[in-house]
């Protein structure tokens, strides 16, 4: 079984992962609104699999004979000043994800649950992966500046990301 800590923890991680979907659920939603439908569609895709980490999650305390608590998600940000903002968004929030998947390591190592630092591994290494893809989009944006036409081909570009992307 999960120390108390533990399970907290872990519950509050399940959380933040069902808030970040909700967070790009609302830039999916932002970028229709703009008519950017690729962002759109990749921001709803990246949604998805944030609620896939959350399920992973919830499926380990449950494996450990813990309890898993839902708790209430927060309303996300829903309006944006431009398309950079956005996947400058992105990368901020990913950096503070992956600060908080270190800080359950640290717990982890330091409480001597040597299972649940080998189960966080997993997301470890998405965060690096995670991190890289808000980098590398932010990167693509910066570059097209305000060109419209360069946006476009972007939008169509992102708009070919598939499911296991
Ligand atoms: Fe769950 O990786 Fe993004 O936040």
């Amino acid at each position: 079984m999960l120390s108390e800590k533990m399970e907290k923890a872990l519950n509050d991680q399940i959380n933040a992962e069902f808030y970040s979907a909700y967070l790009y659920l609302s830039m999916s939603a932002y970028f229709e609104e703009i008519e950017y439908p690729g962002f759109a569609h990749w921001m709803k895709l990246q949604s998805k699999e944030e609620e896939d980490h959350g399920a992973k999650l919830y499926e380990y305390v449950i494996s450990r004979g813990n309890n898993v608590s839902l708790e209430s998600i927060e309303k996300p940000q829903d309006k944006w000043d431009s398309v950079e903002a956005v996947f400058t968004h992105v990368l901020e929030h990913e950096q503070l994800v992956t600060s908080l998947i270190n800080d359950l390591v640290e717990l982890a190592i330091s409480t001597k649950d040597y299972a649940t630092n080998q189960f966080l591994q997993w997301y470890v290494a998405e965060q690096v992966e995670e991190e890289e893809n808000a980098r590398d989009n932010l990167g693509k944006i910066k570059r097209a500046g305000d060109s419209k036409d360069l946006l476009f081909l972007l939008d169509n570009e992102l708009g070919t990301r598939r499911e296991e992307d």
